[in-house]
């Protein structure tokens, strides 16, 4: 069978566009994939986190994917730190990555800003560990948002590094999978920003553990523009289009034909379906958070075999790589 990896970051709650841009895609996934969702704390420790919030993110994380509909039984949820083969190989993937290719990546750009010398090493080097969560599991298909597409193509160098240094097809070369309707979700004060975990306005963005309140409350304040009717126009309305598109995805309907069905209502009739469903989608599976995290053993005890199952896989593998190095 064909092994998904894809993975998530616990570095604040989950968002609407993690959800329709990843996780309810891993969700149908199960039934066609071996898959295998990582909460990637390493990576969330290229910018400065809190050691007691990881802590409690790590597990809501975990607790939002379980209770969005990945069965831990069928698919690994585990945290990547507790794996240390995904630390071994990130470093023999750094002496197989030019530092060429690494500057172009745009997520580095962003996340370091102006002051780019003081970047950790870590957060440059983030796309050579995400290549090492996907190639340490041979995977062979990944589901990411379009954010994540660069740094994709990134593994897919290295692959082609590896394999020509060592002449052998040892990795297979990962498969982007960007699917659905909301591959990017746009933050709802700004509909040329994405929808992120990290922007400082909590209005920008409809958590999983909103309650149905806060979620009609965000979607009632969302950014609208001065045009009559609702329209599919990502280049002049990209507010319009962003807010179309989330129902869309969230309804598995055509974004046009949603658009069609609004032409002619204004943005608050069309904020007020959107709420209506944003809710009936959103509130079961922040309910069941809720739940899910009033005691840690559940949530650390899928997460403990999680890293078992994970490492099981992850460790043969790793001594294959390390003598096709020669590192024995
Ligand atoms: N706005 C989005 N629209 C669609 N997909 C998205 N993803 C993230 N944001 C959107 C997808 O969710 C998966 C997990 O992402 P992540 O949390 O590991 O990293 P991220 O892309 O950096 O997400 P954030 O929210 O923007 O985190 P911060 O603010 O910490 O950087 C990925 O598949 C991603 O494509």
């Amino acid at each position: 069978m064909n092994r998904i990896f894809s993975g998530v970051q616990p570095t604040g709650n989950l968002h609407l566009g993690n959800y329709l841009g990843a996780i309810k895609n891993w969700v149908k996934m199960q039934d066609d994939f071996d898959c295998i969702y990582c909460i990637v704390d390493l990576h969330a420790i290229t910018v400065p986190q809190d050691p007691v919030e990881l802590t409690s993110n790590t597990r809501e994380v975990t607790a939002g994917l379980v209770a969005a509909g990945i069965d831990p039984k069928r698919s690994i949820i585990f945290n990547q730190s507790r794996v240390a083969a995904h630390s071994e190989l990130a470093w023999i993937l750094n002496c197989f990555t030019p530092l060429g290719w690494l500057n172009r990546m745009t997520q580095f750009k962003e996340k370091a800003g102006k002051k780019r010398d003081n970047a950790v090493l870590g957060l440059y080097g983030y796309p050579v560990l995400m290549a090492a969560d996907i190639l340490l599991y041979h995977a062979t298909h990944v589901p990411v948002g379009e954010d994540q597409k660069q740094h994709l193509e990134l593994s897919r160098d290295i692959v082609g590094a590896f394999n020509r240094t060592y002449d052998r097809d040892y990795f297979p070369l990962p498969e982007p999978m960007i699917l659905g309707q909301a591959t990017r979700v746009m933050s709802l004060r700004d509909g040329r920003s994405k929808m992120s975990k990290s922007d400082a306005s909590e209005n920008s963005r409809i958590n999983l553990t909103d309650d149905a309140e806060t979620i009609q409350h965000k979607i009632r304040r969302a950014k609208t523009d001065s045009e009559p009717g609702m329209s599919y126009d990502p280049e002049n309305r990209p507010e319009a289009t962003n807010l179309l598109g989330i129902y869309a995805a969230l309804a598995d309907e055509n974004v046009e034909a949603v658009a069609l069905r609004y032409a002619d209502d204004g943005f608050s009739n069309f904020k007020d379906d959107l709420a209506d469903l944003a809710t009936a989608k959103l509130e079961p599976i922040s309910a069941e958070m809720h739940r899910l995290t009033s005691s840690n053993d559940f949530i650390d005890g899928i997460l403990r075999d999680g890293a078992e199952r994970a490492a099981a896989i992850a460790e043969p593998n790793l001594r294959s790589i390390k003598e096709i190095v020669g590192l024995l």
